[in-house]
C-alpha cells in the first residue's frame, strides 16, 4: 500500500534530519520535495496546495520543542495535517427504531457487492443480525453472486427476481421489520458509467427506505476519477459515506487523501482484499501513518484479536513457559500468522519493517515460505512432530519427498525449530542464551 509515496516522505524526512537546526529554506526544500510526492501520487492539485501551505505556515519558524528536533518537529507536523486531511474515524449511524438500513451505491466493478457481503459480516460480529439485499434484480449474475456469498457467510439475502430495484428494497425491509433482522443492506445495481437513469434509480430507492446510511463504493486504485464519482454521487443522490476498495492493490494513494477533502463525504471504510474479512473502519490516523511508513500496530492488534482464537493462544502460552512446545505447535501458531492476512500487508503495519527489508536487500516474505513450512512438518508423523529430535537421516529423506522439499529444507526447518526451542526454554527458566539476547531487548 502506497508504497511510492511512502518511501519519497522517508527520503524527505531523513534528509531533514541530517540538518541540525533548520532554517527556512531548508524547510521549503522539504516541502516541494512532499508536494511533488503527493503529486505524483496523483493527490489533486488543489488538495496538494493548501495542504503544502497548512504545513509551511506551522514549521517555519516553530518553537524548537526540547524533546523533538527540528526534523521531527515538521515530520508531526506534516502528519498531523496529513490526519486533517484524511477525516475523522468512522462511525456507522444507527436508525431511532429498527431496521437501520444502509445503502450501497457505485459504479459496476468498484466492490459493491463485495463490499455489502464484508460489511454484513462486521455487524454481525460486532452482534447485529444483518439482511442482505440483492437490488440489481435485471442481472440474476449479481444476484447469485450476493446468494454465494451470504451462503457461505450463513447471512440471508433477500431477492425478487423481476420486481423494480426500489420494491425489492421496500419489501426487503418490511420482511426486515417483521422478522426483527437489522440492518438491512442494500446492494443496489451499478452501471459503467454515471448515468441520469441509474441517479434516478437510487434517488427513489434512497427517497422510500429513508437509509441511515449511503455509501458510494470506489475503487481506490482509480485516483482521481474515484474523486470525481464521489463529488457526482453526492450531488446527485446524497451520501453519508465512502468506502474506498482495493487499498491492498497498488493505488497510490491520491484518491485516500483527496476525496474527503474534495467531496466533503467521510471515509468509513477501507477495502483490503476480496475476503469476507478484508474490511477496515477507516482511522485518519492509523492511515496517515501507514502513508508516512510508520507502521500501524493498532491495527495489527485489533486484527490478531479477531482471528486468534484466544483459548488456543493461552494454551500455547503455557506450553512456552513450561517448554513443552512442540512441531505441532509451532504449525498451529504459523497457521494463526497466516490467517492475519498476506505477509505482504503485515508488513506494511509494523513500523519500520518494510525499509529494513529493503535494507537488508529482502524484497519481500515470501508467502511460499510459509506454505513449505507447513508443508514440512505435515509430512511429519504426529510422533515425529512431538520428538522432532528422533528425525534421522532416513526419515528426513522421506519427509522432503513427501512434501515435495530437499532433505536440507528439512533441516533448516528442524534447525529453526530447535532454536526457538531452547529460547523458550531458557525464557522459562529464566536464562536468555546470550547469542539470543539481543532480542529480548
Ligand atoms: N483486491 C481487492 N479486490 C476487491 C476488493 N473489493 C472488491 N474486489 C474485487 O473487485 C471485483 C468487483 O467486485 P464486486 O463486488 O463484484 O463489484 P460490484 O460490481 O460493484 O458489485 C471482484 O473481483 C472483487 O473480488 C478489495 O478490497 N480488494
Ligand atoms: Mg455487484
Amino acid at each position: 500500500m502506497f508504497e511510492s509515496i511512502s518511501e519519497k516522505l522517508q527520503g524527505v524526512f531523513d534528509r531533514l534530519g541530517k540538518k541540525g537546526k533548520l532554517t527556512e529554506k531548508d524547510v521549503d526544500e522539504a516541502l516541494r520535495e512532499v508536494r511533488l510526492a503527493l503529486l505524483e501520487a496523483d493527490v489533486n492539485f488543489k488538495v496538494v496546495r493548501t495542504f503544502v501551505a497548512r504545513v509551511r505556515e506551522r514549521a517555519v519558524g516553530i518553537e524548537v520543542l526540547e524533546s523533538l528536533t527540528p526534523a521531527q518537529q515538521v515530520v508531526k507536523i506534516v502528519n498531523e495535517e496529513m490526519v486533517g486531511l484524511l477525516g475523522e474515524s468512522a462511525r456507522l449511524s444507527t436508525a431511532p427504531s429498527p431496521p437501520t438500513v444502509i445503502m450501497l451505491v457505485g459504479l459496476q466493478g468498484s466492490g459493491k457487492t463485495t463490499t455489502a457481503s464484508k460489511v454484513a459480516l462486521h455487524l454481525r460480529k460486532l452482534g447485529q443480525m444483518p439482511l442482505l439485499v440483492a437490488a440489481d434484480p435485471y442481472r440474476p449474475a449479481a444476484i447469485t453472486q450476493l446468494q454465494v456469498l451470504g451462503k457461505q457467510l450463513d447471512i440471508p439475502v433477500y431477492t425478487k427476481e423481476g420486481a423494480s430495484p426500489p420494491d425489492v428494497c421496500i419489501e426487503a425491509v418490511r420482511e426486515a421489520r417483521s422478522t426483527g433482522r437489522t440492518p438491512v443492506i442494500l446492494d443496489t445495481a451499478g452501471r459503467l458509467h454515471i448515468d441520469d437513469e441509474l441517479m434516478a434509480e437510487l434517488a427513489q430507492i434512497k427517497r422510500r427506505t429513508t437509509p441511515t446510511e449511503v455509501l458510494l463504493v470506489v475503487d481506490a486504485m482509480t485516483g482521481q476519477d474515484a474523486v470525481k464519482v464521489a463529488e457526482a454521487f453526492h450531488q446527485r443522490v446524497g451520501l453519508t459515506g465512502l468506502v474506498l476498495t482495493k487499498m491492498d492493490g497498488d493505488a497510490r494513494g491520491g484518491a485516500a487523501l483527496s476525496i474527503r477533502e474534495v467531496s466533503g463525504v467521510p471515509i468509513k471504510f477501507l477495502g483490503t482484499g476480496e475476503r469476507p474479512e478484508a474490511l477496515e473502519l477507516f482511522h485518519p490516523d492509523r492511515l496517515a501513518s501507514r502513508i508516512l511508513g510508520m507502521g500501524d500496530v493498532l491495527s495489527l492488534i485489533e486484527r490478531a484479536q479477531e482471528v486468534f482464537d484466544q483459548d488456543r493462544a493461552q494454551e500455547l502460552q503455557k506450553k512456552m513457559r513450561t517448554a513443552t512446545f512442540d512441531l505441532e505447535d509451532f504449525l498451529d501458531q504459523m497457521q494463526q500468522v497466516r490467517k492475519l492476512g498476506p505477509m505482504s500487508q503485515l508488513v506494511d503495519m509494523i513500523p519500520g519493517m518494510s525499509r529494513a527489508m529493503k535494507h537488508s536487500g529482502q524484497a519481500s516474505i515470501e508467502e511460499g515460505d510459509l506454505k513449505q513450512i507447513e508443508a514440512i512438518i505435515l509430512s511429519m508423523t504426529p510422533h515425529e512432530r512431538q520428538h522432532p529430535e528422533i528425525i534421522g537421516g532416513s526419515r528426513r529423506k522421506r519427509i522432503a519427498k513427501g512434501s515435495g522439499t530437499s532433505a536440507a529444507d528439512v533441516n533448516q526447518l528442524l534447525n529453526q525449530f530447535k532454536q526457538a526451542q531452547q529460547m523458550m526454554k531458557a525464557v522459562a527458566g529464566g536464562k536468555v542464551p546470550r547469542n539470543m539476547a539481543h532480542l529480548f531487548r
